[in-house]
């Protein structure tokens, strides 16, 4: 280990971050020749130096993660059909497998797959308040990631979506074509009228793109989505039997996938995001599209943007929208962001948490609107986020660092 160290600071030293060690991520490195790297994708590139010398700095706190051993996230087409039909597996593995969330408070939950659902629509407060945004869903991403790995014998890691590979056209994309190595297929057209947005006319609706109805294609053809809806996005949903959306109402997975949302995440929306809010409630503002850009003709804010290019049912509910498998691609690449952002300058930003000028979510679909409380600065190292029964409760200020945070449990780069 420690030769190992002592060779990587070396290559720093003398300014050549390919150095002589196997890295596992440069290993890991395939990349799809059908996809150029994007302006965001080499901004990531251009990181990795920073993220060598931020390595080199926390060495001996970093809790044994390193670079070498870091796992690797990558993006779904990168990943080989084989590659792409074992996370499939993965998936309907977990949807197999018995729910343990306690059946009188969430008869709903028939898997563990919707185990994490119903964590998203119970604890949604903890989730998305300004200061838990991003670090909770980098928790709840990894234990989902640790749940396929552990209880269903996935040997990678959550593959995320770069929404501008599939922009242009979602359906027929290695996302969404509804091959059996996708991620299923768009839903059946349908009376789906698209989704209310935060912003004035005439961008107050996230316009249809035709589906909305049942997915017909592709490995999820056949899912039962149980819990919710608990905001009413999608006319002629049967309504859950609960108020509360925790409730068992089977029904099939719906989607709208949708290149209008889409157009509102291209690389060059995601850049500025990145790189013109050098302040972290700037960022996070930007980031859920606030304040409206003049003029700005996709005003969304790519975490909106994200969600809805999956829209539909569940996708499109603020509260359930993690019962769409694809829900983990959109906040892997919300995560991937974040991270990118951090290691602009990561002295200054790696503990940095959204504060007192971030605006809280605005109401968007239905629901979410002004979520959750602001910690006051004072108390945000006591702040803790809880995932309820999925996961045990872990310090706000430790999930900061993907590569070593919570005692080294994370670890892992994007490439
Ligand atoms: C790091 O690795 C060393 C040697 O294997 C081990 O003794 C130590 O407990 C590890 N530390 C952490 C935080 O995992
Ligand atoms: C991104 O590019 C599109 C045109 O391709 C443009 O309409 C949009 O305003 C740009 N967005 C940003 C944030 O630069
Ligand atoms: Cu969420």
């Amino acid at each position: 280990m420690r030769g190992i160290q002592s060779v990587a600071s070396l290559s720093l030293l003398i300014g050549a971050w390919a150095g002589p060690v196997a890295k596992k991520w440069e290993s890991n490195a395939a990349r799809n020749p059908a996809y150029p790297l994007d302006v965001v994708d080499k901004l990531e590139e251009s990181i990795m130096p920073i993220v060598e010398a931020w390595m080199a700095k926390r060495a001996g706190k970093s809790n044994n993660c390193t670079l070498e051993n870091a796992a690797v996230r990558r993006e779904w087409s990168d990943l080989s059909v084989d590659e792409r039909k074992e996370y499939i597996r993965a998936v309907l593995c977990l949807q197999s497998k018995p729910a343990k969330a306690p059946k009188d408070t969430v008869p709903g939950a028939l898997s563990r797959f919707d185990d994490f659902v119903a964590t998203h629509m119970t604890m949604a407060g903890t989730l998305h308040s300004p200061t838990n945004l991003f670090a909770a869903h980098r928790y709840f991403i990894h234990v989902y990631e640790k749940a396929l790995r552990e209880e269903c014998g996935y040997k990678g890691y959550q593959p995320y979506m770069n929404y501008d590979r599939y922009a242009d056209d979602p359906i027929h994309s290695p996302m969404f074509d509804g091959s059996d190595s996708s991620m299923g297929g768009n839903g059946a057209p349908s009376e789906y009228p698209g989704i209310s947005q935060p912003f004035p006319q005439p961008y107050s609706m996230m316009p249809s793109a035709g589906g909305g109805g049942c997915v017909t294609q592709g490995p999820f053809k056949d899912m039962v989505v149980s819990l919710g809806p608990k905001s009413t996005i999608v006319r002629n949903i049967p309504a859950n039997p609960r108020a509360d959306g925790l409730g068992s109402n089977p029904r099939c997975l719906r989607r709208d996938v949708n290149r209008h949302s889409a157009a509102g995440a291209r690389a060059n929306y995601t850049y500025s995001t990145i790189v013109d809010n050098k302040d972290i409630d700037a960022f996070y503002n930007r980031y859920l599209g606030q304040p409206q850009l003049k003029g700005d003709t996709h005003p969304w804010g790519i975490h909106n943007a994200g969600h809805y290019i999956i829209g539909g049912d569940p996708g499109g509910d603020f509260y359930c929208s993690p019962g769409d498998p694809a829900f983990y691609f959109h906040h892997g690449m919300l995560d991937r962001v974040w991270w990118i952002w951090q290691m602009q300058d990561p002295d200054a930003r790696v503990h940095a948490v959204p504060g007192q000028a971030a605006m809280p979510m605005p109401s968007h679909g239905s629901g979410g609107g002004g979520m959750g409380m602001k910690e006051k600065r004072a108390d945000i190292h006591d702040a803790v986020v809880d995932l309820g029964w999925t996961a045990p409760p872990v310090k706000l200020m430790d999930l900061n660092e993907q590569l070593g945070g919570l005692g080294g449990e994370l670890c892992y780069i994007y490439v």
